[in-house]
Protein backbone atom coordinates (compact mmCIF):
# COMPACT_ATOMS: atom_id res chain seq x y z
CA UNK A 1 0.00 0.00 0.00
CA UNK A 2 1.32 3.35 -0.96
CA UNK A 3 0.31 7.19 -0.80
CA UNK A 4 1.91 10.20 -2.57
CA UNK A 5 2.64 12.39 -0.13
CA UNK A 6 4.48 14.99 -2.58
CA UNK A 7 6.37 14.79 -6.04
CA UNK A 8 9.19 13.76 -4.13
CA UNK A 9 7.88 11.79 -1.25
CA UNK A 10 6.01 8.75 -0.71
CA UNK A 11 4.72 6.49 1.80
CA UNK A 12 5.43 2.78 1.61
CA UNK A 13 2.76 1.72 4.35
CA UNK A 14 0.65 -0.79 6.11
CA UNK A 15 -3.04 -0.89 6.51
CA UNK A 16 -3.76 0.80 9.64
CA UNK A 17 -0.67 2.79 9.89
CA UNK A 18 -1.03 6.76 8.77
CA UNK A 19 2.33 8.33 7.47
CA UNK A 20 2.52 10.55 10.06
CA UNK A 21 3.03 8.01 12.92
CA UNK A 22 5.92 6.29 10.92
CA UNK A 23 9.32 6.09 12.61
CA UNK A 24 11.51 5.38 9.83
CA UNK A 25 12.31 7.21 6.81
CA UNK A 26 14.74 6.45 3.95
CA UNK A 27 16.24 8.95 1.40
CA UNK A 28 17.35 7.90 -1.78
CA UNK A 29 16.36 5.37 -4.95
CA UNK A 30 17.48 4.59 -8.09
CA UNK A 31 20.80 2.57 -7.17
CA UNK A 32 22.17 -0.91 -6.09
CA UNK A 33 22.86 0.30 -2.53
CA UNK A 34 19.66 2.44 -2.00
CA UNK A 35 18.06 -0.57 -3.25
CA UNK A 36 19.34 -2.93 -0.41
CA UNK A 37 17.38 -1.16 2.01
CA UNK A 38 13.96 -0.94 -0.09
CA UNK A 39 14.57 -4.48 0.21
CA UNK A 40 15.57 -4.63 3.94
CA UNK A 41 12.39 -2.76 4.90
CA UNK A 42 9.98 -4.99 2.19
CA UNK A 43 11.33 -8.42 4.16
CA UNK A 44 10.08 -6.78 7.49
CA UNK A 45 6.76 -5.40 6.18
CA UNK A 46 8.38 -1.94 8.12
CA UNK A 47 6.25 1.02 6.87
CA UNK A 48 8.39 4.30 5.97
CA UNK A 49 8.39 7.72 4.13
CA UNK A 50 10.69 7.20 1.11
CA UNK A 51 11.71 10.29 0.14
CA UNK A 52 13.09 9.76 -3.19
CA UNK A 53 16.04 11.72 -3.96
CA UNK A 54 19.03 10.72 -6.84
CA UNK A 55 22.50 10.74 -6.84
CA UNK A 56 24.27 13.07 -9.30
CA UNK A 57 20.51 15.17 -9.35
CA UNK A 58 21.80 17.72 -7.48
CA UNK A 59 19.53 16.67 -4.69
CA UNK A 60 22.26 15.16 -2.46
CA UNK A 61 24.05 18.87 -2.63
CA UNK A 62 21.39 20.72 -0.97
CA UNK A 63 21.73 22.41 2.07
CA UNK A 64 19.19 20.80 4.00
CA UNK A 65 20.37 17.17 2.37
CA UNK A 66 24.17 17.87 3.58
CA UNK A 67 22.71 18.65 7.12
CA UNK A 68 21.39 15.59 7.02
CA UNK A 69 24.37 13.62 5.57
CA UNK A 70 27.62 15.70 5.10
CA UNK A 71 29.13 13.17 3.19
CA UNK A 72 26.27 13.75 0.61
CA UNK A 73 25.26 10.13 -0.28
CA UNK A 74 22.50 7.97 -0.62
CA UNK A 75 21.07 5.70 1.21
CA UNK A 76 20.45 7.67 4.27
CA UNK A 77 17.59 6.31 7.02
CA UNK A 78 15.99 7.96 9.51
CA UNK A 79 15.19 6.31 12.34
CA UNK A 80 12.94 8.76 15.33
CA UNK A 81 15.95 10.57 15.68
CA UNK A 82 19.08 8.46 14.72
CA UNK A 83 20.65 8.92 11.06
CA UNK A 84 22.38 6.28 10.09
CA UNK A 85 24.54 6.03 6.44
CA UNK A 86 26.09 3.35 4.35
CA UNK A 87 23.43 0.34 3.18
CA UNK A 88 25.47 -2.36 5.16
CA UNK A 89 24.88 -0.56 8.61
CA UNK A 90 21.70 0.00 7.58
CA UNK A 91 19.95 -2.92 7.31
CA UNK A 92 21.73 -4.17 9.96
CA UNK A 93 20.77 -1.85 12.03
CA UNK A 94 17.31 -2.71 11.04
CA UNK A 95 18.01 -6.68 11.38
CA UNK A 96 18.71 -5.59 15.35
CA UNK A 97 16.69 -3.31 15.92
CA UNK A 98 13.37 -4.93 14.41
CA UNK A 99 11.56 -7.76 15.17
CA UNK A 100 12.73 -10.59 12.32
CA UNK A 101 10.35 -12.05 10.39
CA UNK A 102 10.37 -15.65 10.34
CA UNK A 103 12.92 -17.33 8.56
CA UNK A 104 14.89 -14.66 8.37
CA UNK A 105 18.11 -15.25 9.98
CA UNK A 106 19.23 -12.37 12.32
CA UNK A 107 21.29 -14.10 15.27
CA UNK A 108 22.00 -12.69 18.93
CA UNK A 109 25.01 -14.54 19.47
CA UNK A 110 28.28 -12.75 18.89
CA UNK A 111 29.90 -16.07 17.02
CA UNK A 112 26.44 -15.95 14.70
CA UNK A 113 26.74 -12.46 14.50
CA UNK A 114 30.34 -12.54 13.51
CA UNK A 115 29.46 -14.75 10.50
CA UNK A 116 27.23 -12.92 9.04
CA UNK A 117 29.03 -9.67 9.55
CA UNK A 118 32.22 -11.81 7.63
CA UNK A 119 29.95 -12.11 4.50
CA UNK A 120 28.60 -8.22 5.13
CA UNK A 121 32.03 -6.72 5.23
CA UNK A 122 32.89 -9.13 2.55
CA UNK A 123 30.64 -8.28 -0.10
CA UNK A 124 31.32 -4.52 0.82
CA UNK A 125 35.04 -4.35 0.35
CA UNK A 126 35.95 -7.07 -2.22
CA UNK A 127 32.65 -7.02 -4.40
CA UNK A 128 31.47 -3.41 -4.21
CA UNK A 129 34.11 -1.30 -3.53
CA UNK A 130 37.14 -2.78 -4.47
CA UNK A 131 35.19 -3.92 -7.61
CA UNK A 132 31.95 -2.70 -8.61
CA UNK A 133 32.53 0.76 -7.97
CA UNK A 134 36.25 0.81 -9.37
CA UNK A 135 34.06 -0.62 -12.83
CA UNK A 136 31.75 2.37 -12.72
CA UNK A 137 34.05 4.82 -11.51
CA UNK A 138 36.47 4.21 -14.53
CA UNK A 139 33.48 3.19 -16.81
CA UNK A 140 30.40 5.27 -16.65
CA UNK A 141 31.70 7.98 -14.48
CA UNK A 142 34.92 7.88 -16.39
CA UNK A 143 34.21 12.14 -17.73
CA UNK A 144 35.03 12.54 -13.59
CA UNK A 145 37.31 9.89 -12.87
CA UNK A 146 38.87 9.22 -15.86
CA UNK A 147 39.30 6.28 -18.16
CA UNK A 148 41.16 3.58 -17.01
CA UNK A 149 40.80 0.55 -18.92
CA UNK A 150 42.83 -2.03 -17.61
CA UNK A 151 41.77 -0.94 -13.90
CA UNK A 152 38.25 -1.90 -15.35
CA UNK A 153 39.49 -5.34 -16.88
CA UNK A 154 41.13 -6.12 -13.79
CA UNK A 155 38.61 -5.73 -11.49
CA UNK A 156 35.82 -8.03 -13.46
CA UNK A 157 38.60 -10.39 -13.50
CA UNK A 158 38.74 -10.15 -10.01
CA UNK A 159 35.35 -10.05 -9.08
CA UNK A 160 34.71 -13.53 -11.20
CA UNK A 161 38.07 -14.83 -8.76
CA UNK A 162 36.12 -13.68 -5.42
CA UNK A 163 32.29 -14.65 -6.30
CA UNK A 164 33.88 -18.49 -6.73
CA UNK A 165 34.65 -18.45 -3.30
CA UNK A 166 30.81 -18.08 -2.63
CA UNK A 167 29.81 -21.05 -4.19
CA UNK A 168 30.44 -23.59 -1.02
CA UNK A 169 28.22 -21.82 0.86
CA UNK A 170 25.36 -21.68 -1.43
CA UNK A 171 25.28 -25.47 -2.72
CA UNK A 172 24.22 -25.50 -6.07
CA UNK A 173 22.54 -22.47 -5.98
CA UNK A 174 19.77 -23.98 -3.89
CA UNK A 175 20.81 -22.35 -0.52
CA UNK A 176 21.16 -18.61 0.71
CA UNK A 177 24.37 -18.01 2.53
CA UNK A 178 23.01 -19.89 5.85
CA UNK A 179 21.47 -22.65 4.59
CA UNK A 180 17.31 -22.06 5.11
CA UNK A 181 17.74 -18.92 6.90
CA UNK A 182 17.63 -15.22 4.61
CA UNK A 183 19.98 -12.76 5.89
CA UNK A 184 21.12 -8.81 5.37
CA UNK A 185 24.06 -10.87 3.85
CA UNK A 186 22.40 -12.76 1.25
CA UNK A 187 20.81 -8.67 0.64
CA UNK A 188 24.21 -7.57 -0.30
CA UNK A 189 25.37 -10.31 -2.24
CA UNK A 190 22.56 -10.51 -4.59
CA UNK A 191 22.57 -6.57 -4.93
CA UNK A 192 26.30 -6.70 -6.04
CA UNK A 193 25.53 -9.94 -8.00
CA UNK A 194 22.84 -7.95 -10.08
CA UNK A 195 25.03 -4.84 -10.41
CA UNK A 196 27.81 -7.32 -12.18
CA UNK A 197 25.05 -8.60 -14.56
CA UNK A 198 24.30 -5.19 -15.38
CA UNK A 199 28.21 -4.25 -16.00
CA UNK A 200 28.61 -7.59 -18.08
CA UNK A 201 30.14 -9.50 -15.88
CA UNK A 202 29.18 -13.61 -16.42
CA UNK A 203 28.36 -15.48 -13.17
CA UNK A 204 28.60 -19.50 -12.54
CA UNK A 205 25.83 -21.52 -13.07
CA UNK A 206 25.25 -21.73 -9.09
CA UNK A 207 25.67 -18.13 -8.56
CA UNK A 208 22.84 -17.62 -11.15
CA UNK A 209 21.21 -20.48 -9.70
CA UNK A 210 21.25 -18.73 -6.22
CA UNK A 211 20.48 -15.36 -7.91
CA UNK A 212 17.06 -16.82 -9.04
CA UNK A 213 16.21 -18.25 -5.67
CA UNK A 214 16.74 -14.61 -4.11
CA UNK A 215 15.21 -12.43 -6.76
CA UNK A 216 12.44 -14.65 -6.65
CA UNK A 217 11.15 -13.28 -2.88
CA UNK A 218 8.25 -11.05 -2.73
CA UNK A 219 10.06 -7.92 -1.16
CA UNK A 220 12.81 -8.41 -3.68
CA UNK A 221 10.33 -7.76 -6.45
CA UNK A 222 8.81 -5.07 -4.46
CA UNK A 223 11.44 -3.26 -3.70
CA UNK A 224 12.32 -3.05 -7.42
CA UNK A 225 9.06 -0.97 -7.94
CA UNK A 226 10.37 1.08 -4.82
CA UNK A 227 13.62 1.47 -6.07
CA UNK A 228 12.90 2.54 -9.51
CA UNK A 229 13.07 6.21 -10.42
CA UNK A 230 10.78 5.24 -13.50
CA UNK A 231 7.59 4.34 -11.57
CA UNK A 232 5.11 6.94 -11.35
CA UNK A 233 3.76 6.12 -7.46
CA UNK A 234 0.40 5.00 -7.73
CA UNK A 235 -2.06 7.70 -7.14
CA UNK A 236 -3.86 5.17 -4.59
CA UNK A 237 -4.21 8.95 -1.98
CA UNK A 238 -2.69 12.14 -2.02
CA UNK A 239 -2.45 13.15 1.58
CA UNK A 240 -0.81 16.41 3.26
CA UNK A 241 2.77 16.72 4.06
CA UNK A 242 3.39 15.77 7.26
CA UNK A 243 5.91 18.40 9.09
CA UNK A 244 8.41 15.80 9.39
CA UNK A 245 9.31 15.71 5.51
CA UNK A 246 8.67 19.42 4.60
N1 LIG B 1 29.29 2.91 0.89
C1 LIG B 1 28.11 3.69 0.68
C2 LIG B 1 28.11 4.24 -0.72
C3 LIG B 1 27.03 5.29 -0.91
C4 LIG B 1 27.17 5.96 -2.25
O1 LIG B 1 28.26 6.08 -2.82
N2 LIG B 1 26.06 6.45 -2.79
C5 LIG B 1 26.07 7.10 -4.07
C6 LIG B 1 24.95 6.52 -4.92
S1 LIG B 1 25.11 4.77 -5.07
C7 LIG B 1 25.78 8.57 -3.89
O2 LIG B 1 25.00 8.92 -3.03
N3 LIG B 1 26.38 9.46 -4.69
C8 LIG B 1 26.02 10.84 -4.65
C9 LIG B 1 27.17 11.76 -4.38
O3 LIG B 1 28.31 11.27 -4.30
O4 LIG B 1 26.90 12.95 -4.26
C10 LIG B 1 26.87 2.80 0.93
O5 LIG B 1 26.96 1.58 0.74
O6 LIG B 1 25.84 3.32 1.37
Amino acid sequence: MSQTIDGSTVFWGSVGVAPKDVSLALWGIGTARVFRVHWMLAEFGLPYLSHRIQSRTGETMTPAYLKLNPRHKIPLLRHRSRLIAESAAIIQYLSETFEAPHGFYAPCDPGERAGVFQWCYFVMSELDGNTLYVIRRHADLSHIYGEAPTAVESAKAYFREQIETVEPAIGAGTDYLFGAGFSVADILLTSCLDWALSVGIQLPDSVMAYRRLTTARPAYLQARRRNDPAIVPPPESRVAAPEDVA
